[in-house]
């Protein structure tokens, strides 16, 4: 096995509007994205974990005046509810950024000031048809029923205004270039297909500032323009690592930089985004990590959808985080849509954690209270064949690796229901040789250390209550630790509840 690459992980998630709480979507995001950091943290790197909130635009203002607030009440009220969130959701991000900071004003300033000394911004008149929802304007082709944006089937709005303009249209070819020199730029690869597609239409140049409203960032070079909401939004990357403030750390963590964002927003991600670094003179992202949609009976999950419950916080209160977290990231692979029901969530539980994984950690502790006195054996030195040991612990990390979670999982599962299989055969219940329940239960007890660790990004609550169970530390090295023989045993058992008793739905 090899080792794993000491690189700095730097990771993102989209920033959220703050016109809405959070909901099952956003918080879908936010779990791929931490399981993520999770996992990279883990094979021992450098991590870097930003997410925050997207707070200018019309959308917002209308939103605030909607609530008699001003925009910077408003914004510092909703903020603070997606902070909540994720903070009670056990979100482990490094930094929380804000639009509205300081710090994201002067670089917003600073970034694009190079890219219009670079001359890539020029001054001229825009009208066209723009939609609130999505802060995006649209040709009247991309409509439907003729005036209705195709993303929220609301009508367009005709807006006209003298603003400034990024030259998309100068980056065809250096972006087409890009994405033949780096094949893996987009994951999963049908995305970047769709990154292509958008690139082979012909990219227009896009209008960057208005000044048909105030709540923005301001131009440095023309204070009555405020930059376009998405414009300054997608600068939060480089706000989020200090650019131009410390260059080493910028450079270590910009080279591997991972934007994790959902399909509907790929093409500001994946096409604008890098040709705004390259006109600014820095590297494209290293990587997009873009996933489907979560649905509810076939419909997008959103702030207006009510058929189902979106609160993350209320259902990991009734069902626990890891539920949800092990549900999202198991059933929707990265890059597909993925349906989401509380009838879903519970039965995929019941059956990998409570029966798979829950059952065999409570039968196999109750044997070492009955056979071994309440204390538990070390692993044998190898695996029984049974196992498959190596081949489904390399599965794992290799699909960890290249952000395949539901894969890493499917594969933990295969290892634990081998070890349900094995006890079976071995019945060591039957058994009054203390030798062989110790190699039985010793080799079950390391099967179960090893799956904890290989499901602590998608379940860390569960995983670090079933490695206290057992007694098993964790060094800094996860190759290390994932070798089959490691745990020594020897902690004492009580007899306790169940860690996963199964779950109904109420
Ligand atoms: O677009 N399924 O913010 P936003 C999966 N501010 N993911 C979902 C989802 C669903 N049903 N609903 C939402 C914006 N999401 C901009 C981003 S970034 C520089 C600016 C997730 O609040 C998904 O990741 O509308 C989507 O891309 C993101 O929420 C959009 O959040």
């Amino acid at each position: 096995m090899g080792a794993l690459s000491p690189q700095s992980f730097y990771i993102t998630t989209p920033i959220y509007y703050v016109n809405a709480v959070p909901h099952v979507g956003t918080a879908y995001t936010m779990v791929v994205a931490d399981a993520l950091a999770r996992w990279n943290r883990l094979a021992g790197r450098e991590t870097f974990f930003l997410t925050g909130t997207d707070e200018h635009g019309l959308k917002i203002a209308q939103s605030a005046a909607e609530h008699n607030m001003t925009p910077k009440e408003w914004v510092d009220a909703m903020s603070e509810r997606f902070k909540d969130a994720w903070t009670e959701l056990g979100m482990s991000y490094d930094r929380f950024i804000r639009t509205t900071e300081v710090a994201h004003y002067e670089t917003v300033q600073r970034f694009l000031k190079k890219i219009y000394e670079n001359g890539f911004i020029y001054k001229s008149l825009y009208s066209g048809l723009y939609c609130v929802a999505c802060e995006a304007y649209y040709s009247e082709s991309e409509l439907l029923e003729g005036d209705k944006c195709p993303t929220h089937l609301r009508a367009v709005e005709k807006m006209s205004e003298e603003n400034y303009f990024f030259r998309l249209s100068a980056f065809e070819e250096p972006l087409r270039r890009w994405y033949e020199d780096n094949p893996s730029a987009v994951v999963p690869s049908s995305r970047r297909n769709e990154a292509l597609g958008f690139i082979n239409q012909g990219l227009e140049d896009i209008s960057i500032t208005r000044t048909s409203i105030d709540w923005g960032v301001p131009a440095p070079w023309d204070p009555d323009h405020v930059f376009y909401v998405w414009y300054d939004a997608l600068i939060n990357y480089l706000t989020g690592i200090d650019y131009g403030m410390d260059e080493e750390r910028f450079e270590r963590l910009w080279g591997n930089v991972h934007h994790v964002l959902g399909k509907d927003i790929l093409r500001f991600h994946c096409v604008w985004w890098p040709a705004m670094c390259m006109a600014a003179g820095i590297d494209p992202p290293k990587q997009f990590i873009v996933h489907g949609w979560l649905l509810a009976g076939g419909a997008k999950i959103s702030k207006s959808n009510t058929k189902v419950s979106v609160d993350p916080i209320a259902i990991a209160r009734d069902f626990g985080v890891d539920t949800m977290r092990y549900y999202m990231l198991k059933e929707t692979h990265i890059g597909s849509d993925g349906d989401f029901s509380l009838e879903g969530m519970v039965a995929t539980y019941n059956s990998d954690i409570a029966n798979n994984f829950g059952n065999l950690l409570q039968r196999s502790l109750a044997l070492v209270i009955s056979k071994l006195d309440g204390v538990t054996p070390g692993a044998p030195v190898d695996a029984p064949e049974v196992f498959c040991f190596d081949e489904r612990v390399e599965k794992a990390v290799e699909a960890w690796e290249s952000f395949e979670p539901y894969a890493a999982l499917e594969s933990v599962m295969d290892l634990l229901r081998s070890a349900n299989v094995y006890l079976e055969q071995e019945e060591p219940w039957k058994s009054s040789s203390t030798e062989k329940i110790e190699v039985v239960l010793g080799s079950v007890l390391e099967l179960i250390r090893t799956a904890a660790l290989l499901l602590l990004p998608a379940t860390p609550e569960s995983s670090m209550k079933v490695l206290s169970r057992l007694g098993a530390d964790m060094s800094s090295d996860l190759r290390s630790d994932l070798k089959f023989g490691r745990y020594e045993g020897g902690k004492a058992i009580k007899k306790e509840a169940p860690l996963f008793p199964r779950l109904e739905l109420g």
